[in-house]
């Protein structure tokens, strides 16, 4: 094990590695020491271009004779490049969600052990997309809108159906700017093809397609997998769990679930709460089974189950290095390829499950849709014959955190407006008068070259200024660890109005609105405060502003790029688009005037809290609400 991680990493990790055991164990922390040179300052810049076979070529902006081969600019360059990240995003969404959604058509079908669970969002969903309800059985309706919201990414013209839920004013701003999507799937291709050698060169019309490509996700994919996941398993409501390493049970079969997609974690969900695999478990002298997600898949099942999580994104290495674990099941995104060279000389096997992601020295056991308990089950058996191979391993056991979660944009409707009075009045007023300075939204993921507690300080800064935190994604999984997510954080960290509200509502003050496609949440959030009106017309109005302060994966930029062009102002820790003068202008500024928000970054965990404060006075002057 590394010596420098020691000073970065968070409790549970600390102590795990101070462990012999997880001394021998490699980690990332390692191979950032190893690799000891920094970052190229072309890839960082985003100015190193290799989209044709005359390149490589790294632009220098300014210097003529450091242009691309085929006279490329560096504006050109870092647009390309940084389109090219969101589509790849958005292509990482759009096939998550497209499993969802045909899950969901078998699930309509009857052909799969789901059932439709939440009827009303259904019925709502139904309408957004004009499919008659009136006496119609719930299977029936289901199968029409999977089978509306599938024809959506493959649609070609047109625009997506749920864009009409955004706010007036926005729709018109997308309309005018020409922006909006016409098929999921055409804007990731259409980024594809004109980020290709020799066509658009121009940033600004690049930055257009990356801003189309991405509403594609935030308002497209993200949003359907959210909804149809909701509709199937049940949209979540507050309830009590448990995150960090300690999870883990000495005397069960530990079985960590990572990855994204929870069409598998349901059904594993499901199968282990069978007779027979129960009595399996017994046989090799195991208490029972004991589930635990890893990174988003680990949100989807904490979110609506309450089944702990063992490990955010920076962790995955960890919970294998505990030696408890019997089995590590993933599917796809973000899932380390070391995880199975943790296990070397352990009785941990990885398994790799959808036939898109493998990995060498993981063991395949496809997860069939027409099968998913029979998949499921089979899984299990694998991971219960482990048990007995278990060797020495460590748990820290008092790394164990209570969290509220499950506050999904419903609950929090519900939650602050009453039993009686469900709306988003409440909050609006709480922001009005002052209690509530704003909202920030804290998503995204975890970055092994910064500390693990930027997430910590720039929650407390904001909840010390009275501004509500919503998180996802392993950002969520970082506040929960840290003792963010229960009630009485609100006395011990928030200001003093701020705090009024969170106790007189029974919530914590960082609420975990989900997985990464929840994010899709947050604009429906949103959208609801400027429709029950008071604050302003449109998104960019309201006292909001979102960051990834560590965002690592292709998805957080997608993300951050759907926020923007829904007038969400959004702070990164850094992004690559320095190398060019003119689209860090556009990016960091020139956005603002087509869509109402632009990015900005900043590393300083305390400066960016405070850039996101200023953010959100500035909009409170605008509304003149600023008391
Ligand atoms: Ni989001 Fe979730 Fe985590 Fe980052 Fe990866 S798991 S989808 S991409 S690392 S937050
Ligand atoms: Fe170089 Fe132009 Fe080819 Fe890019 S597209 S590698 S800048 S020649």
């Amino acid at each position: 094990g590394c010596t420098s991680c020691n000073d970065i990493t968070g409790a549970s990790t600390k102590d795990l590695l101070n462990q012999d055991l997880a001394k021998q164990v490699r980690t990332a922390y390692d191979r950032i020491e190893d690799r000891g040179v920094s970052a190229c300052l072309f890839g960082s810049g985003g100015t190193c271009c290799r989209i044709c076979n005359m390149g490589p070529c790294q632009i220098i902006d300014g210097v003529e004779q450091m242009i691309g081969i085929c006279g490329a600019t560096a504006a050109t360059v870092v647009a390309r490049n940084f389109a090219r990240i969101v589509a790849a995003g958005t292509a990482a969404h759009t096939d998550h969600a497209r499993e969802m959604v045909m899950g969901f058509i078998e699930t309509a079908k009857g052909k799969t052990p789901h059932e439709i669970k939440d009827v009303e969002k259904l019925h709502a969903m139904a309408e957004t997309f004009g499919i008659e309800i009136e006496g119609r059985d719930k299977n029936e309706i289901a199968l029409e809108l999977g089978e509306k919201a599938l024809a959506e990414f493959g649609q070609q013209q047109g625009t997506l159906t749920m864009l009409k839920r955004a706010p007036k004013k926005q729709q018109e701003i997308w309309k005018a700017k020409g922006v909006e999507p016409r098929g999921i799937d055409r804007e990731v291709v259409e980024t594809m093809h004109r980020t290709h050698m020799g066509v658009d060169q121009e940033y600004k019309n690049i930055m257009k397609q990356a801003a189309r490509c991405s509403l594609a996700d935030g308002w497209g994919a993200s949003m359907l997998s959210t909804e149809l996941t909701d509709i199937m398993f049940g949209t979540p409501v507050p309830r009590r769990a448990l995150i960090d390493l300690g999870v883990l049970k000495e005397d069960q079969v530990n079985v960590t679930v990572h990855g994204h997609e929870p069409l598998l974690a349901e059904s594993l969900c499901m199968a282990a709460e069978d007779p027979e695999i129960l009595a399996l478990a017994k046989k090799v002298g195991a208490k029972g089974i004991n589930l635990a997600g890893v990174c988003c898949t680990g949100n989807e099942i904490l979110m609506r189950r309450g089944i702990p999580v063992a490990g955010s994104f920076i962790q995955q290495e960890m919970v294998l290095a505990t030696g408890a674990v019997e089995a590590m099941v993933v599917d796809v995104q973000c899932v380390m390829q070391s995880v199975a060279q943790v296990v070397k000389g352990k009785h941990t096997d990885i398994i790799t499950t959808n036939y898109r992601a493998k990995m060498p020295d993981a063991i395949h056991m496809q997860f069939e849709e027409d099968d998913p308990l029979g998949s499921a089950k089979a899984i299990l058996t694998h991971a219960i014959n482990n048990f007995k191979k278990r060797g020495d391993y460590y748990i820290p056991k008092d790394n164990k955190l209570d969290v509220v979660v499950g506050f999904s944009h419903e609950t929090i409707n519900y939650m602050l407006g009453g039993r009686f009075r469900k709306s988003y009045r409440p909050l609006n007023d709480n922001i009005i008068n002052g209690r509530i300075k704003g909202l920030g939204a804290l998503v995204g993921c975890e970055h092994y070259k910064y500390s693990d507690d930027v997430h910590f300080k720039i929650a407390v800064e904001l909840l010390k200024n009275n501004v509500l935190v919503l998180a996802t994604g392993c950002a969520a999984q970082a506040l929960g660890r840290m003792g963010l997510m229960r009630p009485e954080a609100a006395a011990e960290y928030c200001g003093e109005s701020l705090a009024e509200v969170c106790e007189t509502v029974g919530m914590p003050p960082v609420l975990h609105v989900g997985s990464c496609v929840d994010n899709s949440r947050l604009l429906i959030a949103l959208t609801a405060m400027v429709k029950e009106g008071g604050l302003g017309e449109d998104i960019s109005e309201l006292p909001a502003c979102g960051t990834a302060p560590l965002w690592m994966s292709e998805k957080a930029v997608a993300i951050g790029q759907y926020f923007v062009t829904s007038g969400a102002h959004v702070i990164f820790q850094n992004l690559p688009v320095t190398g060019s003068k003119e689209m860090n202008e556009f990016i960091t500024n020139g956005m603002k005037e087509e869509y109402g928000a632009c990015w900005d970054y900043e590393e300083d965990p305390i400066k960016l809290a405070q850039k996101m404060i200023k953010a959100i006075d500035g909009k409170r002057e605008a509304l003149g609400i600023n008391k």
